[in-house]
C-alpha cells in the first residue's frame, strides 16, 4: 500500500514532536499534532460520504486547519480545489459546478450565500474558520487521530487548480501526485532546503506558490514555517531574524524595500529570499543587493506547471532572468507561427517538457490538445529568450493577461461583463505599470451612440461578479478602440497611451 505524496511529504513526519508551523499569536504546531488534524478531517470527509477521487473544493481563510484539509485530501485520496477567497459566489459556482466537488467547504460566514450553490450542484456544503471553528473542524473534533492512508499511484490525480483563460472560461488544470512531488523534491534540493529551516510564509494556500511550492518544499525537507495568514509587513520585519527563508511575489520585496525598517541587519540570519509569480524588476533586484547583500533567487513557474525554471543557489543569480530549466526540466524557445525550435538569443515562445507538467484541462480535450502536444511539450504562452549561458529570460506574453500583485486577471473575463452593461458598445481591458502591484486593471470603453454610461454605476454592477482584485482601478470612455487592419484591438497602442495612469 503506498500513496507516495501523502508518505513522502506528511506521513514520514508522523510522531516528529517538533515544531511544524509557528503561529502569529506566538504558539505552534508539532509535525504530529497537525497530521492528528489532518487524520480527523480525512474521518470527517469520509463520514459525510465523499470517496476517493471525489474533487474537495475550498474556498478558506488561510490557518494551520486549511492547510491540514490539503493534507486530509492527499490521505484519503481526494483531489484539493483551493479556491482564491476574494473570488464571488458567481465565480466560485462555476468551479464547484465544472469540477463536479462532492463537497464544497467555505468560510462559516459565507454559508448562507454558498448554501443555494452547493444545492444546485449538489455537493456537500461544509465551513472550515481560522481557529478552528466551522461545521467541518465540529465534525473533525469527534474523530479518531489516525487514519488509514488511501493507496495512490503517482499518476493519481491530488489537485485540480483553476486557471482563467484566453475566452474568458477557467480552466481546472489536473495535477499528479507526482507532478507536484517531484517538483517539490526537486527545488527543495536545488535550494538547499533542510530540515533547520524556517520559512517565512506569508503568501495564500489556494495557488501554486505558497501551496505547492512553499509548503511543499517545506514538507520535502523536514522544515518548519512561521505561518501568517496573510502578508503583514510590521510582522515580518519583527521576525525575520526567526527564520532562514522567504518565498513572495515581487510585491512583497518592493514592499519591503519601501520601508526604512528593513536593514541589512534584519536579514542577517536569512538564508535565501525567492521570487516568483510576476516578473522581478532588475532594478528591485539591485535595491534588495544593495540594502541587504542578499541576491535574490528569482524562478518561473506556473499553474499548470508548477515551477520550470529556476536561478542557481550557488552561481550566478542574474537579475532580470529566471535562471536554468530545472533539473529532469526540459525547455525550448519556439517559433509561434512553425513550432521550430529557435537559436538562442532568438524570443519566441516557452514551452516545457517534465515530470512537473499537468495531465491536461479537465474536461476540456480541445483546450488541452491545443496547449499540450502529444510529444508532452507544454505551450505555457510566456515569450522568452535563452542567453549564451543558459539563462532563461521572459520577455512578454503570448497570452492577454495581466499579473497584478501575483495574481493573475484575463481581461476576457472583465470585458465580457463590461460589455453587457447598459449603454457600453465595446471594451478593451488592459495592465498599466503600478507602483505597488506591477500592473493595475485599467479598463477602455466606449458607450453605444447617444448612451451616456456612468463609470462607478458599471464598476458597481460588474462588482458583484468579479473579485476585488480583477476590478479595473478606473474606466475611461473613448471614441473608438485603435485596430489593425485585421480588425483586431490593439492593446499595445492602448498600454502605451495609458503606461502613466496608475504611476
Ligand atoms: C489585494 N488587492 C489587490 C491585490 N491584492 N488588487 C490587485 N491585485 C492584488 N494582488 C486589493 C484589495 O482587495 C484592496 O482593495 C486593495 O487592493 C489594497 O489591499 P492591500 O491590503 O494593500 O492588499 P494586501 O492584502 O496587502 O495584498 C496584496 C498582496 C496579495 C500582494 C500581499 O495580493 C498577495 O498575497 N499576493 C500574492 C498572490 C500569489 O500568491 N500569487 C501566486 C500565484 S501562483 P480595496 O480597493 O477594496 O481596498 C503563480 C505561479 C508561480 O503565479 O509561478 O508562482
Ligand atoms: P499562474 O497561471 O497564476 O500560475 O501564473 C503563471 C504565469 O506567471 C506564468 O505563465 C508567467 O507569465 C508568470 N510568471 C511566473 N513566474 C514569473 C517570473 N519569475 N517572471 C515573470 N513572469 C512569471
Amino acid at each position: 500500500m503506498s500513496n507516495p505524496l501523502y508518505d513522502t511529504l506528511f506521513g514520514r513526519h508522523a510522531g516528529k514532536t517538533t515544531p511544524f508551523l509557528h503561529l502569529e499569536n506566538g504558539t505552534s504546531l508539532s509535525h504530529a499534532d497537525f497530521l492528528a488534524r489532518a487524520a480527523q478531517l480525512a474521518h470527517a470527509m469520509v463520514s459525510l460520504g465523499v470517496r476517493p477521487g471525489d474533487r474537495v473544493a475550498a474556498q478558506i481563510d488561510k490557518s494551520p486547519d486549511a492547510l491540514a484539509l490539503y493534507a486530509a485530501c492527499a490521505q484519503a485520496g481526494l483531489v484539493f480545489l483551493p479556491l482564491n477567497t476574494g473570488y464571488t459566489a458567481d465565480e466560485v459556482s462555476y468551479f464547484v459546478e465544472n469540477s463536479g466537488a462532492a463537497l464544497f467547504v467555505c468560510q462559516d460566514h459565507r454559508r448562507a450565500e454558498m448554501s443555494v450553490l452547493a444545492k444546485s450542484t449538489g455537493a456537500f456544503l461544509e465551513t472550515l474558520d481560522q481557529d478552528q471553528g466551522g461545521s467541518l473542524a465540529k465534525r473533525a473534533d469527534r474523530q479518531p487521530a489516525d487514519f488509514d492512508t488511501v493507496d495512490r499511484d503517482g499518476d493519481d490525480l491530488a489537485a485540480f487548480l483553476y486557471t482563467s483563460g484566453t475566452t474568458g472560461r477557467s480552466k481546472g488544470a489536473m495535477l499528479t501526485q507526482n507532478n507536484l512531488l517531484s517538483n517539490a523534491q526537486t527545488l527543495a534540493e536545488l535550494w538547499q532546503f533542510t530540515a533547520q529551516d524556517v520559512l517565512l510564509h506569508a503568501l495564500p494556500i489556494f495557488h501554486t506558490h505558497g501551496l505547492f511550492v512553499a509548503v511543499n518544499v517545506t514538507l520535502a525537507a523536514g522544515g518548519s514555517m512561521i505561518f501568517l495568514p496573510k502578508f503583514d509587513l510590521d510582522f515580518l520585519l519583527e521576525n525575520m531574524h526567526r527564520a532562514t527563508a522567504m518565498m513572495g511575489v515581487p510585491t512583497f520585496y518592493t514592499r519591503l524595500l519601501e520601508d526604512p525598517r528593513f536593514t541589512r541587519d534584519r536579514t542577517r540570519d536569512m538564508r535565501v529570499f525567492i521570487s516568483g509569480s510576476a516578473p522581478l524588476l532588475a532594478e528591485t533586484h539591485v535595491q534588495f543587493e544593495d540594502r541587504t547583500g542578499h541576491r535574490i533567487l528569482e524562478r518561473y513557474g506556473m499553474t499548470e506547471t508548477n515551477m520550470n525554471t529556476s536561478n542557481p543557489y550557488d552561481g550566478e543569480r542574474k537579475a532580470g532572468t529566471v535562471g536554468f530549466p530545472l533539473p529532469g526540466v526540459e525547455l525550448k524557445i519556439t517559433d509561434p507561427a512553425t513550432g521550430d525550435t529557435l537559436a538562442n538569443g532568438e524570443i519566441g515562445q516557452i514551452e516545457v517538457r517534465g515530470p512537473n507538467v499537468f495531465k491536461g484541462y479537465w474536461e476540456m480535450p480541445e483546450k488541452t490538445a491545443a496547449e499540450l502536444r502529444e510529444n508532452g511539450f507544454f505551450i505555457t504562452g510566456d515569450l522568452g529568450r535563452i542567453d549564451d549561458d543558459g539563462y532563461v529570460s521572459i520577455v512578454g506574453r503570448d497570452k492577454d493577461m495581466i499579473i497584478s500583485g501575483g495574481y493573475n486577471i484575463y481581461p476576457k473575463e472583465i470585458e465580457l461583463l463590461i460589455d453587457d452593461q447598459p449603454g457600453v458598445l465595446e471594451s478593451a481591458v488592459i495592465g498599466v505599470p503600478h507602483p505597488d502591484f506591477g500592473e493595475a486593471v485599467l479598463g477602455i470603453v466606449v458607450a453605444k451612440p447617444s448612451a451616456n454610461p456612468e463609470p462607478d454605476q458599471i464598476l458597481r454592477n460588474i462588482s458583484t461578479s468579479l473579485a476585488r482584485f480583477k476590478q479595473p482601478r478606473a474606466l475611461i470612455f473613448v471614441r473608438e478602440l485603435p485596430r489593425n487592419t485585421m480588425g483586431k484591438v490593439q492593446k499595445n497602442l492602448l498600454r502605451k497611451e495609458y503606461e502613466n495612469y496608475a504611476q
